[in-house]
């Protein structure tokens, strides 16, 4: 049986993107109490306790601060529990999510 090649005359760009990553932020209030918020970081974000120490105090001092980037679902997935957490105990404690540049 006699072959047949076929050949391309133009390129084909492969087309595969990194996924976009999300920065979670997490905000600043005056009623969350500290040891709280320490205690959030590690468990929903997994965070050593002197990184949950670090990013609690920078966002109590400047008002917000990045804990993490992910896949955009796994970081509204993970502000969203971080958030719901808090107001299962009464607390107004939020984390939002942003798009990296
Ligand atoms: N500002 C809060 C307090 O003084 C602590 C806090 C830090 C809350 C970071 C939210 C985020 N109890």
């Amino acid at each position: 049986m006699a072959d047949t090649t076929v050949e391309r005359k133009t390129r084909v760009k492969p087309k595969v993107e990194r996924p976009k990553l999300y920065k979670v932020l997490l905000l600043n209030d005056d009623y969350t109490p500290r040891e709280f918020v320490v205690m959030v970081l590690r468990a929903v974000f997994r965070l050593s306790d002197s990184q949950a120490e670090t990013v609690m105090m920078t966002a109590h001092q400047k008002g917000s601060c990045v804990v993490s980037v992910y896949p955009r679902d796994v970081a509204e997935t993970k502000a969203s529990e971080a958030t719901d957490l808090a107001k299962e105990h009464g607390y107004p404690l939020l984390f939002s999510t942003e798009p990296e540049e």
